[in-house]
């Protein structure tokens, strides 16, 4: 079999597997991921990923059945992504941090046909997943083992994708809501297809690029803009199935690109052997999922001599900005890379910043930020109203996050309208963090928010009081949260006060609480 011919995909062929396969090398044996555990090459990715997908294929489940997996990083996880794909089914990545009432959630929502785990997990999860109906549970852990690979070592090693359509979903990233319970983002081949090939061409990737895969592949960061940026250019990818900064900076001596949250870039920052001589092989420095602070920014150019190219995005919409790699024709051929600014809509997207009433504002001035583009979501799983909430008349779709554009046309984000504490690249909802808090006993309420902190950006700090002749312990409530919630959750810092400060209309003001607690980590 060869799906390797360069040739234009019919509307109903759109399956992005089809598209990444296309730009593989001609000579498949070259390496593709070195990994700890050896290399593996293009072929190895594409008959591990067809053995996989003949597997799921054999289980003879309805087109676009979802497959919801929560195992550690591996190449094999990889593998099982794209087999995914080439089944025409839906990848339902779950971050590994999730316990069992949030896998719970996802399970029940998502209604998966198949979950993949992790060995050590599979008795709860298959425990959960079988009393919801779930038809198969397998395992796959993260040196080669588990159930997964040796029911798919019995499969052929050939596998045509299945045809499919741009608009078929491809995959669902469940992004956290206000209201604590997560909702489903679905996105089609044909969202994760377009925004693929325009950072290919707008990050400018050469033939010789090696990417430092160094981030979780659960998120849009590490499993899209980082796999399908170097599957799609045909570069190797070095594996790091940890991020450790140590290490990076030995694969930097060999590596070309780097994509990473602000955490990642303030961790180099603290190695004293970060200088110009260590990444004088590395041609792009990509930040993205968090805010990267100015000192970051500026410290990064002082030690290295690189610019590091912010970008932003969203699980819902793929990314939708980026400061220029190369000029930009259509930004007066601009190429500076503007700290503190997330750059240009990207192209084919379309960015505007309204009022509370929704009109346009004036060029500088602060507003809500809505965008429109071939990469932007479909809705969310099963929630008609949410997502017709989420998008206005004319289609645009509302981000949530607060920004203004400038003279030269660069995007800054200066804030959110969502209560969200975004915490070493992963969000975390107040409210979710909140009601936990709220049904212990003892508790009478509680505030969460965001705190400035050094290595993470932003961490949780809760505030809490107790009911009238209760004692509530901090330690308590930590532990308490640490039992429940995935770990990057939990507050760093818990207080128990009096009361909670309000405004006229009984509003908690989160703003005073900030302003209390804002040294807390200083
Ligand atoms: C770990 N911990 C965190 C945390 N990560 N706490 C708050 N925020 C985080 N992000 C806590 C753990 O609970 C633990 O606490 C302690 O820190 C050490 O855990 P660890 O597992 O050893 O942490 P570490 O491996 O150092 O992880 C830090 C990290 C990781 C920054 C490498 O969080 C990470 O990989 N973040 C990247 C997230 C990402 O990929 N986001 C992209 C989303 S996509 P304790 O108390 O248990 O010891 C998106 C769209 C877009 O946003 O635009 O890209
Ligand atoms: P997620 O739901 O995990 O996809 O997170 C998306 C959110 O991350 C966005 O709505 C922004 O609030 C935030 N984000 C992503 N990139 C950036 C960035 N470069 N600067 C500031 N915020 C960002």
């Amino acid at each position: 079999m060869s799906t390797s011919k360069a040739t234009k995909p019919s509307p109903a062929d759109a399956n992005f597997y089809q598209l990444l396969r296309q730009q593989f090398p001609k000579d498949l044996s070259k390496p593709a991921i070195y990994d700890d555990a050896g290399v593996y090459s293009w072929a190895d990715l594409e008959q591990g990923s067809a053995m996989i997908a003949n597997l799921l294929q054999g289980l003879k489940l309805p087109a676009g059945s979802r497959i919801a997996v929560q195992v550690d990083k591996s190449v094999e996880a990889v593998m099982l992504y794209l087999a995914t794909l080439r089944a025409g089914h839906v990848f339902l990545p779950l971050n590994t941090a999730y316990q069992s009432a949030e896998v719970a959630y996802f399970i029940d929502n998502a209604k998966p046909a198949v979950v993949v785990c992790s060995p050590a997990n599979f008795g709860w999860v298959s425990k959960l997943a079988f009393q919801n109906g779930v038809g198969s549970v397998f395992t796959l852990g993260d040196n080669r083992t588990g159930s997964l690979l040796e029911r798919a070592m019995h499969c052929a090693a050939v596998h045509t994708p299945q045809p499919v359509k741009a608009s078929d979903l491809a995959v669902i990233i469940y992004t956290s809501g206000t209201t604590g319970r997560s909702k489903g983002a679905m996105l089609s081949h044909g969202n994760i297809a377009s925004n693929a090939q325009t950072l290919k061409t707008y990050w400018g990737w050469r033939k010789d690029d090696v990417l430092i895969h160094a981030l979780p592949i659960f998120h849009v960061h590490g499993l899209f803009v980082a796999i399908h940026g170097a599957l799609l250019n045909a570069s190797p990818m070095i594996w790091m199935k940890k991020f450790d900064p140590q290490q990076a900076l030995v694969h930097m001596q060999r590596a070309t690109v780097f994509m990473g949250v602000p955490t990642l870039y303030v961790r180099l920052l603290a190695q004293a052997n970060l200088n110009a001589k260590a990444v004088r092989n590395m041609r792009l420095f990509v930040s993205g999922s968090a805010p990267l602070l100015a000192d970051t920014f500026d410290e990064w150019h002082k030690r290295t001599g690189h610019t590091i190219l912010e970008r932003y995005g969203m699980s819902e919409t793929v990314m939708l900005t980026s400061n220029p790699y190369q000029a930009d024709a259509r930004y007066n051929n601009a190429t500076q890379r503007r700290g503190g600014t997330v750059g240009f809509p990207l192209p084919g997207v379309t960015l505007r910043v309204v009022n509370d009433s929704g009109e346009s504002v004036a060029q500088g001035e602060v507003g809500h930020i809505q965008v429109q583009g071939p990469s932007v979501f479909a809705g969310y799983w099963q929630m008609p109203e949410k997502t017709a909430e989420e998008f206005t008349a004319d289609c645009f779709f509302k981000t949530g996050d607060v920004g203004k554009i400038d003279a030269q046309g660069y995007v800054s984000i200066v804030g959110r309208n969502k209560d969200l504490i975004i915490s070493g690249g992963y969000n975390v909802y107040p409210a979710e963090i909140e009601s936990v808090i709220n049904n212990l006993p003892g508790v009478a309420e509680s505030a969460v928010v965001g705190i400035p902190h050094a290595d993470f950006g932003e961490v949780g700090v809760a505030v809490v009081v107790a009911r009238s002749n209760t004692a509530v312990e901090s330690a308590q409530v930590l532990a308490a949260l640490k039992s429940q919630l995935a770990n990057f959750k939990v507050p760093k810092h818990c207080v128990v006060v009096a009361d909670l400060p309000r405004n006229t209309m009984g509003k908690v003001q989160k703003n005073i609480l900030r302003q209390t607690y804002e040294k807390a980590f200083a």
